[in-house]
């Protein structure tokens, strides 16, 4: 039976990561960090109770800041594959904690290929590591491949930057099977509250819901390449299964505006919207309600900008070119945006609805997260 390790396992990648590699019969450790709530929503359904026998889910406290637990744990575990995906992974928060975000997403990938390294266990242990389009930042006016220079644009990016070449070189100088899959925005039901999408599904599944007036957002004329993380894993996967180990992008070859993913979350309730004004006085007003469900007044204003979530230095597109995913890995997206939209939003609506039950019971205060 082939043995994963995964970092981040509590994270979105994480928790469908190690579904899909429990369905492939694998033995799957994960490290988690220490909270003082519990931090395991995303993985309780694949919890196994560990007084039992043959267990294959097993947990394992841990930080990438702490190269002695890494070392512990991987030489604990003799792991086949790695999959580095814990990281301090908000671009915006990397303005705001940028020397944690280069200890953990910069330094923390050196500290797993230093672990393999000195546990001398190159030639047993595959790696990959979590790169990001981020990585293009700056880089504008085509789509993105694995030739395309890097220009950073946040101290995310930046350790991410350091994440990727350390990668490379550990390869390249010790011979490991070492990767770094670039991987576009992708989202799903489990994507974090405050990544743009997410925000937005669940701010349209309580303002259908009446639970909500409106949503604050930030620079919505920026363009992402979106798919599902659910498709994600799986190229992840897949990068660990070829002959040589080697980088690939991982995208679906079309970019859409955040403003376009309001009016695709909002469409699924039944409701059209229109944007007027420019800036930070662009706002959206509802100009029909067409879902007896969800009954948002006609005029009614839903969504406005506020300057503080605009970055210090935005990435105003990407657009990934999956072409050599395609063909040498023979990877292909199942869910287009429409579809990951759908997703979201059933996901949220059912959420809030139970919500609202609990609510009228008296038995919940609804919050706002931003
Ligand atoms: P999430 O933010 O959902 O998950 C991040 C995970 O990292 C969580 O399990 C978190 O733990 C863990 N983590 C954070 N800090 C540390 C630390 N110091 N030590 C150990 N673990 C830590 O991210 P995603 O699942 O969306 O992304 C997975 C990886 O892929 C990340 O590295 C991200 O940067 C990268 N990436 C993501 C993309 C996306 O669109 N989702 C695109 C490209 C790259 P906790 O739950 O306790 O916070
Ligand atoms: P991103 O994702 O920065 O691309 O990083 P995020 O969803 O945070 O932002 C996407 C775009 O939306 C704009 N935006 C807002 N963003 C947030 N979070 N909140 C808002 O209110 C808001 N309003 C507008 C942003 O300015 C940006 O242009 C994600 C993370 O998962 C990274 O870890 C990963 O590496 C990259 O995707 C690929």
């Amino acid at each position: 039976m082939k043995k994963a390790l995964i970092t981040g396992i509590t994270g979105q990648d994480g928790a469908y990561l190690a579904e899909l590699l429990l369905e492939k019969g694998y033995e799957v450790h994960g490290i988690k960090r220490r909270s003082s709530l519990f931090n395991t929503q995303r993985i309780d359904n694949l919890y196994e109770d560990p007084h039992e026998k043959n267990v294959r889910f097993k947990l394992h406290f841990g930080d990438l800041s702490d190269s002695t637990n890494i070392i512990r744990i991987i030489q604990e575990v003799q792991p086949d594959e790695i999959y580095n995906l814990g990281a301090m992974s908000h671009v915006r928060v990397s303005f705001d904690e940028p020397e944690y975000t280069a200890q953990v997403d910069g330094i923390g990938t050196l500290r797993i290929l230093e672990a393999v390294r000195l546990l001398g266990l190159t030639e047993k242990t595959r790696i990959y590591q979590a790169s990001t389009s981020e990585l293009y930042g700056g880089v504008q006016g085509h789509a993105q491949s694995e030739l395309t220079p890097f220009y950073p644009r946040s101290p995310y990016a930046v350790a991410k930057l350091y994440g990727y070449w350390i990668t490379v070189n550990y390869r390249e100088a010790y011979g490991m099977y070492a990767c770094n899959g670039i991987l576009f925005n992708h989202e799903s039901p489990l994507r974090g509250e405050t990544f743009v999408t997410r925000k937005i599904t669940r701010a349209v599944a309580r303002i259908g819901l009446g639970l909500q007036d409106k949503v604050f957002l930030g620079n919505i004329d920026s363009l992402r390449d979106w798919g599902h993380a659910k498709d994600y894993v799986e190229a992840m996967w897949l990068i660990l299964q070829q002959e040589k180990p080697e980088d690939f992008v991982i995208a679906t070859g079309v970019t859409t505006s955040i403003r376009d993913f309001v009016r695709m979350a909002f469409a699924e309730i039944g409701v059209e919207l229109e944007f007027r004004g420019e800036g930070v006085a662009e706002r959206a007003f509802v100009v029909s309600a067409s879902n007896p469900d969800y009954p948002v007044e006609v005029g009614k204003e839903v969504l406005s900008i506020d300057e503080r979530y605009f970055r210090p230095t935005e990435v105003d597109l990407l657009l990934g070119d999956p072409t050599k995913a395609m063909t040498k890995l023979n990877w292909q997206p199942k869910y287009d945006l429409a579809a990951l939209v759908k997703d979201m939003m059933t996901a949220d609506i059912d959420l809030f609805r139970r919500d609202q039950l609990l609510a009228e019971g008296g038995h919940l205060v609804l919050n706002y997260f931003e």
